[in-house]
């Protein structure tokens, strides 16, 4: 087959190129392995495809999902969508389970291939599990659950640290027809009994205890609070992850001992394409959580398409998505995404600073990991360190470096390429959501030859098609403007509703731009059409009628040699409407003092941005308070500027709850 570089023919080749399983040839039809890793679609091939996606979904959705999915009764209809009213239907009339495509398909073509490598949080230490035993690991839960009384359409919440039964309970819910609701094993009891509340799950999945950076979390106490809340609630299954003697009550029941009962054979559950496959609550930062609800098929298939495309996943790659199984991410691109693919996932339980700030480039070394995808915050954490945590590991596997969850600033970006990937990788910065599915904004697969672009999510995937509109609803056209994202048109994977709140999933998203989806955040569409997410609209700063976006003076205060990580809010100002108020973090080294960073801050800022934008205040945090999925949470950092610190509303979602106090009693001393 010739190489996509050498590649001289029709447009419908290269559409060929991204069907994977089109008669019979289970890979790639048009891409070699340089070309794939290295360029993926050059810009005219990725042109041509994207266009078509957006002018006829239909056809190219429709054919996607034949080719890539494995059916037990075909869909009848592609798509029946109206953005209007919210309403997403793919693939009407079709059967499938999303359990036989990520594991049955595999094992029956190749058992022995590695599924899962576990990267245990001991440092070190992992554990590989092949397609054949989590297959086997599947249906024994899938059993255990039905014979408890787990039925299609049930749903069963999930309580785990990363780990293999995690990603088989996940699986074995799909394989039965129930849908799941993971919930990150570090939520409080509150939050955690509030989502089983709101989901109405009356199985709750949990371990002993969970273990990351050498510190044990007692999952199965803060299971038992929880569940003293949720009546509903029949049977707490209990992993064993630390053999820690826990106590044991009436609804409690050992995991791996009803499973050792069961059958390693579960006949799987035919689905219907739009039923429900799972659903995740979004963080709490605004209002109670919203519990997001996903399809069967139409979010199989993007992810599948997504994880191939994005990452360049070659067969026989290593891919590793350090997220927690507990957010969208780990759903999407631990779990989903590589399965349906065939791929080996990497599941990370520990944390980038264990035992040591190498830990993320030790373990690419041990497992020769080639696609590694992580978060800004992490990669801002760590550059704060000695470059020599990197460097003495060897990362010649890695060819593709992601990105998710917030924006990456330029420094990160820079750190991110030259000192981890020494300038060979690919970046991608991928900009999505827990609504989208999967990813949505990436600069693979429309890769280039132009340079890399420090902070740009670039362009939209195939049949994603973004639009801007400013803030009266009209759309902003042309290239250089900057607006509020949204989409236009259905994508599979969107999610269908707010699970028992549809009024409440219109809403937020369908009624503020009525014909489109409302993604929350803004962004800029520059010169060549590339887009730069600037941030959740609603931390823009407006200082005397200029707009202003957070993440822009974040970006020049980050371009400062000891700054490790800012976070920049409005306060209430007299005369501007709003001030800037800026909160700093320093570098591990840095010897600067105060009175100067601020005067070399403020210069660094009217540099970059202009004078209004430099901060009034400039605050030396110790810390910056994040959720424990690492987004900062600037609803406090809003408030301690405005000096409402006896109202900082619920911090107990986050990752630190003291770096809180340091940072009110700082802000004491500067006003
Ligand atoms: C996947 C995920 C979604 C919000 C989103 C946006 C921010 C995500 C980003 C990004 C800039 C990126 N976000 N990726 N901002 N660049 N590459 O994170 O889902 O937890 O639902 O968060 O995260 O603000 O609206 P979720």
């Amino acid at each position: 087959m010739a190489t996509l570089r050498g590649l001289r023919t029709t447009p419908q080749c290269f559409s060929r190129a991204i069907f994977h399983y089109s008669k019979g040839q289970k890979r790639f039809l048009c891409l070699s392995k340089q070309a794939n890793s290295q360029l993926a679609f050059v810009s005219s091939e990725y042109n041509e495809i994207y266009k078509r996606s957006i002018e006829d979904p239909d056809k190219f959705w429709g054919e996607l999902a034949s080719t890539r999915l494995q059916w037990i009764k075909p869909f009848t209809e592609v798509m029946d969508c109206d953005m209007n009213v919210g309403k997403h239907r793919w693939f009407m009339d079709g059967l499938l389970n999303v359990s036989e495509n990520c594991l049955d398909r595999h094992v029956n073509r190749s058992p022995e291939s590695v599924a899962l490598i576990w990267e245990k949080d001991e440092p070190g230490t992992h554990e590989t599990v092949t397609y054949r035993e989590l297959l086997k690991m599947t249906c024994q839960l899938a059993n255990t659950l039905k014979n408890h009384g787990v039925k299609k359409g049930d749903r069963v919440c999930i309580y785990l640290p990363n780990c293999p039964l995690a990603v088989a309970t996940m699986l074995a819910c799909s394989r039965i027809g129930a849908a799941h609701n993971v919930v990150f094993a570090g939520f409080s009891a509150e939050a955690l009994a509030s989502r089983i509340t709101d989901a109405g799950a009356e199985v709750v999945i949990t371990a002993d205890q969970g273990v990351r950076g050498g510190k044990t979390i007692d999952l199965k106490r803060t299971v038992d609070e929880a569940v003293s809340k949720c009546s509903g609630v029949r049977h707490v299954f209990v992993m064993s992850r630390t053999g820690a003697d826990v106590p044991m009550g009436k609804k409690d029941i050992s995991l791996e001992k009803a499973m050792s009962e069961e059958s390693a054979e579960c006949a799987v559950e035919p689905m219907n394409s739009e039923d429900m496959l799972f659903l995740l609550y979004t963080s709490g930062s605004t209002g109670k959580p919203k519990g997001i609800q996903h399809s069967q098929a139409g979010y199989l298939l993007y992810t599948n398409l997504t994880f191939q495309h994005v990452f360049g996943y070659e067969p026989g790659d290593i891919f590793s998505c350090v997220a927690d199984i507990g957010w969208i991410t780990g759903h999407s691109y631990v779990v989903y995404g590589p399965l349906s693919n065939g791929a080996t996932s990497v599941l990370f339980e520990s944390i980038p600073t264990y035992p040591d700030p190498g830990r993320y480039w030790e373990t690419v070394q041990r497992l020769k990991i080639n696609q590694f995808y992580g978060a800004p915050t992490a990669i801002r954490l760590l550059l704060k360190y000695e470059v020599d945590w990197v460097k003495k590991y060897d990362r010649s596997s890695l060819r593709v470096l992601g990105t998710v969850g917030e924006p990456i600033n330029a420094d990160a970006w820079h750190w991110y390429n030259e000192v981890v990937g020494e300038k060979r990788c690919t970046v991608v910065d991928t900009w999505w959501q827990t609504e989208t599915g999967g990813i949505f904004i990436a600069p693979r697969p429309s890769a280039d030859n132009s340079t890399p672009k420090p902070e740009f999510a670039t362009r939209p995937f195939f049949g994603v098609e973004p639009v801007l509109l400013d803030s009266e609803g009209v759309e902003l056209h042309g290239n250089n403007v900057s607006g509020n994202l949204c989409i236009r048109g259905s994508v599979p994977s969107m999610a269908r509703t707010v699970y028992g709140d549809h009024r409440r999933y219109l809403e937020t998203y369908y009624t503020t731009f009525p014909g489109y989806y409302f993604t929350g955040d803004g962004a800029l569409r520059d010169k060549d059409g590339h887009y730069r997410i600037t941030g959740r609209v609603d931390d823009v700063i407006n200082i005397s009628g200029h707009r202003l976006g957070t993440a822009e003076i974040e970006d020049a205060l980050d371009n400062h040699p000891d700054v490790a990580e800012s976070a920049v809010v409005g306060f209430p100002h007299d005369i501007k409407g709003e001030g800037i108020y800026a909160y700093v973090t320093l570098k591990e080294h840095a010897l600067i003092t105060p009175e100067d960073l601020r005067l070399q801050l403020k210069k660094l800022v009217k540099k970059e941005i202009g004078s209004f934008a430099a901060p009034e205040i400039i605050q030396v945090a110790p810390g910056l308070p994040k959720t424990r999925s690492g987004k900062i949470m600037r609803r406090i950092l809003r408030k301690v500027a405005a000096n409402e610190f006896e109202d900082l509303g619920d911090v107990s979602t986050l990752a630190e709850p003291s770096v809180v106090e340091g940072i009110v009693n700082e802000h004491k001393k500067l006003i």
